[in-house]
């Protein structure tokens, strides 16, 4: 396989083609994954838990006699986990929870004008279901992801649910991220056990997580059917682009998309270069690896989904990335921070030769899970924010009430809604007459 053919030169291109150089792999969110998700959907509502048994044995191959996980066999995991790893989570697991207890905000308490004293109050989200998948990448990381603001946050009911056989690492993970309730479930099945609830799985307020295709469909149909419910966001494949110059190290630079192109075969991965000299040690440098990659089949597919673009200079690069707006990007370029400024459309900013994006997915300690497909056009990653919500409060005395009375009257007539003017005039009328106790 040679990738040689995937150099475009920004410059030559018309338009059009332009644009279609950064479209997305298409989704295969076809037709009929939207109906097998439908069926079973439809199947979790109407006979809860027996069809929740019913999909784990047909598509997880187990056969389980209770979805939620013994809480005797939580505190047995924490003791069989290799030294090192744990070490590796705790480390990470503190990163992200240093950088998501900064995430507060402040609540608000103020008079706009004397007398009118208005706040804004946080508060948690009170049931959350956490999706983490399975299969051969049973993504610990994602655990920590989610849980950890959920904990900061305050949430009162967390619950996690992951596709049986569900790891021992996954477990040790979530417990010591303070969650108590684990079930093993998974698929289109587990989002709608979450969604509608079961004898034994609780109904939530807001999915979180990613997942496979029927995972995220799954997401989407809940949200549209039911009401309240809440999900994070649709991830859709991970992407990354990098921005590299002259000085980048082509080994760097190589293994950093590989890092983000071994997720799946939709993964896309774009560098944008000045320097043909680095874009083609890159690829060679790719070539070789994937050859040798235990991931080969996955790499050979999403790496045909990637970009090699020549452009004339760095500002070039950061236009086509903010049109582009990738998940993550690396600048791996002299003065990286320099042109931050310049960044309008980005989840996640990797800043340097020393930011591979795989320290974000892990250990830095910012969120992974990000936006994909384009949106961060307009949406930001996972933070605390999403597992709360806010308050608005407001309290008048008389004198504050009287200064504001005319604004409220005038702005309710020229809306011609007689009950909210009406609603300001009896209290006025009070007020007249001298009395200020109601
Ligand atoms: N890059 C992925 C997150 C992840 N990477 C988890 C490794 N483990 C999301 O964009
Ligand atoms: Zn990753």
């Amino acid at each position: 396989m040679q990738l040689l053919n995937n150099i475009y030169i920004w410059n030559t291109i018309d338009n059009k083609k332009k644009q279609l150089l950064l479209l997305r792999p298409i989704l295969r969110t076809k037709k009929e994954i939207q109906k097998t998700v439908k069926t079973i959907l439809n199947d979790i509502k109407y006979f809860g838990d027996t069809s929740l048994y019913k999909y784990t044995f047909l598509l997880d191959k187990q056969k389980i006699k209770k979805v939620q996980i013994d809480k005797r066999k939580l505190h047995t995991s924490i003791i069989d986990i290799e030294e090192d790893l744990k070490k590796s989570i705790l480390l990470a697991k503190s990163n992200i929870e240093k950088f998501h207890i900064e995430q507060k905000n402040k609540d608000i308490d103020i008079e706009t004008k004397k007398g009118i004293r208005c706040q804004k109050i946080t508060t948690p989200i009170n049931s959350i279901g956490l999706y983490i998948p399975g299969g051969n990448t049973p993504l610990i990381s994602t655990v920590l992801m989610l849980s950890i603001p959920a904990y900061i946050a305050k949430c009162k009911n967390v619950y996690l649910c992951s596709p049986p056989p569900i790891s021992k690492e996954i477990l040790y993970s979530a417990q010591i991220c303070g969650i108590k309730n684990i079930f093993q479930m998974g698929g289109a099945q587990a989002i709608a056990a979450f969604a509608f609830g079961t004898n034994q799985v609780p109904k939530v307020n807001k999915i979180f997580g990613p997942g496979n295709s029927y995972v995220t469909e799954a997401k989407r149909q809940v949200k549209n059917l039911i009401p309240n419910l809440e999900i994070d966001m649709l991830a859709g494949p991970s992407e990354l682009m990098i921005i590299a110059d002259e000085f980048a190290n082509s080994d760097f630079v190589a293994w950093d998309l590989l890092s983000q192109a071994e997720h799946g075969p939709d993964s896309q991965v774009i560098l944008l270069s000045y320097s043909l000299v680095l874009i083609k040690n890159v690829i060679n440098k790719i070539n070789e690896e994937i050859k040798k990659s235990f991931r080969k089949k996955i790499l050979t597919c999403s790496i045909k989904n990637s970009r090699f673009i020549v452009v004339n200079n760095i500002d070039e690069a950061i236009k086509i990335s903010n049109l582009y707006a990738p998940e993550h990007l690396i600048l791996n370029i002299l003065n990286p921070r320099s042109f931050l400024a310049k960044i309008k459309n980005a989840g996640s900013v990797f800043l340097g030769p020393w930011s591979p994006e795989s320290v974000g997915d892990y250990s830095s300690g910012t969120n992974h899970v990000l936006p994909t497909y384009g949106s961060a056009i307009v949406n930001s990653g996972l933070g605390l924010s999403d597992f709360q919500k806010y308050i608005t409060i407001q309290e008048l005395t008389p004198s504050g009430f009287l200064k504001i009375y005319n604004s409220v009257t005038v702005l309710s007539s020229y809306e011609k809604l007689e009950a909210h003017k009406n609603a300001m005039k009896c209290r006025f009328k009070y007020l007249m007459k001298g009395k200020n106790n109601v």
